[in-house]
C-alpha cells in the first residue's frame, strides 16, 4: 500500500518528511515516478493533471492538498464510489482570516494609495473609511468562512453572512438560500468570497449582483477565480458599483503577464496565498485519513460529492 503525492509543478520535499516523520513507515511516492501503481491506495492532489488518476485502480480514497476540491470533482477519471476529502487546519483559517482583516484594513486606511503616491514622493493625506459606516458581508460560512466572521466581529465590524443554510454565530446576521441572496448584498458594502466552486456558485459575482451592493462596494476575492466574472469588475468599477477589489485567485493561474488586472489600480493581487497548509500540520491529517481509509473507516472532512463541497 502506498500514498501519492500528485500535483503538477510542486516540490513535496518537505511534506514527504513531515509524513515520513508522522509515520517512518509509510510507503510514499511522488508522482510521476510510481514504482507499482497497484500498491498506490491513497493520493494526494493539488493542482493535478487530468485524468492521472484513472491510472490508480485500487484508490481507497483521495485527499486535495487544500481545503477547495473542485479540482478533484471535476476529474472524471477518478470513480464516483472513491471518497474524496480535504485538509482543514486552524493554521489555514487563521491565515484566511488574517488575510481578509489585512484586505479590509489596507483598503479603509488607503494603503494602496500610498504605495503609489510614495512612487512619486508625494506627501498626501488621504482619509479613513469610518468602520461604523461598513458592513461586512461573507458568503460561504464553512471551515473558512465563519473564522473570518468570528475575527471581524471581534475587531467590532458588522458582519453578515450568506449560506444554503441559516447559522448561529455571536454578532452576524445569517441571510440563508437564493431567496434571501438580494437583501444579503443591499446591506453589504464589503463583500468577500468564501464559497466553494460549484455548478451553483461558478459565475455567481457578476455585474448584477456588484449592483445590490451597499456603496461604497469593495470585493474580495479568495474562493475561486471562475466565481468571478472578470470582465464583469471592469464595468463594475467603471460604473462606480465598486471601488477597489483584492483578489488571490483567477481564472487562469498564475495570471497571465498580459492580464489587464495588473494595470489596474484599483486591483490588488496575490498569487493564491491567503491560507497555505503547513507541512507538519498537512501531514497530521493526512496521515490520520490515510490511517481511516485503509481501515474503512469515514474520513475526516469528507466531501458530500452530490452538493460539490
Ligand atoms: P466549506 O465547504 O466548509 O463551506 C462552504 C460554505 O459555502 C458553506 O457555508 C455552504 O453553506 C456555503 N455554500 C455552498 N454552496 C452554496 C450556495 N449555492 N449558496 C449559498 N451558500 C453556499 O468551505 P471552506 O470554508 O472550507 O472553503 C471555501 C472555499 O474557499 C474553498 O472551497 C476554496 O475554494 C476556498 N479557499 C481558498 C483558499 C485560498 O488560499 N485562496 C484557502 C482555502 C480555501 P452551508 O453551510 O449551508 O452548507
Ligand atoms: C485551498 C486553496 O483550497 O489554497 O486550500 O485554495
Amino acid at each position: 500500500m502506498s500514498l501519492l503525492l500528485v500535483a503538477k509543478k510542486r516540490d513535496f520535499s518537505s511534506l514527504e518528511n513531515a509524513l515520513l516523520e508522522k509515520d517512518p513507515n509509510l510507503d510514499v511516492e511522488i508522482w510521476p515516478r510510481v514504482d507499482k501503481k497497484e500498491r498506490v491506495t491513497f493520493a494526494v492532489c493539488w493542482d493535478h493533471p487530468e485524468k492521472v488518476l484513472g491510472n490508480y485502480p485500487n484508490l481507497r480514497a483521495v485527499s486535495s492538498l487544500g481545503a477547495g476540491v473542485n479540482h478533484l470533482l471535476d476529474d472524471k477519471s477518478l470513480d464516483d464510489d472513491v471518497p474524496i476529502c480535504r485538509l482543514i487546519t486552524g493554521s489555514l483559517q487563521e491565515q484566511m482570516a488574517e488575510y481578509v482583516l489585512n484586505a479590509i484594513l489596507n483598503y479603509r486606511h488607503n494603503f494602496y494609495d500610498y504605495v503609489e503616491l510614495k512612487k512619486k514622493g508625494s506627501w498626501e493625506q488621504k482619509g479613513i473609511i469610518p468602520k461604523d459606516n461598513t458592513s461586512v458581508g461573507i458568503m460561504g460560512l464553512g471551515e473558512m468562512g465563519k473564522h473570518v466572521a468570528t475575527l471581524l466581529e471581534q475587531q467590532g465590524y458588522k458582519v453578515s453572512g450568506w449560506s444554503r443554510s441559516k447559522k448561529e454565530l455571536k454578532g452576524m446576521d445569517s441571510f440563508a438560500g437564493k431567496e434571501e441572496l438580494d437583501p444579503f448584498l443591499n446591506a453589504t458594502n464589503i463583500l468577500i468570497n468564501l464559497l466553494p466552486l460549484t455548478p451553483e456558485t461558478d459565475g455567481i459575482l457578476d455585474l448584477e449582483l456588484f449592483k445590490k451592493l451597499k456603496k461604497p462596494g469593495y470585493l474580495i476575492n479568495v474562493g475561486r477565480g471562475d466565481h468571478l466574472v472578470e470582465e464583469d469588475l471592469i464595468y463594475a468599477f467603471d460604473m462606480g458599483y465598486l471601488q477597489g477589489a483584492c483578489l488571490d485567485v483567477f481564472e487562469e493561474e498564475p495570471l497571465p503577464k498580459n492580464h489587464s488586472f495588473w494595470n489596474r489600480k484599483q486591483i490588488m493581487i496575490t498569487p493564491h496565498v491567503a491560507a497555505i497548509t503547513p507541512a507538519k500540520e498537512a501531514a497530521e491529517l493526512l496521515v490520520e485519513n490515510y490511517k481511516r481509509a485503509m481501515s474503512g473507516m469515514e474520513l475526516l472532512y469528507e466531501v458530500d460529492r452530490e452538493r460539490g463541497y
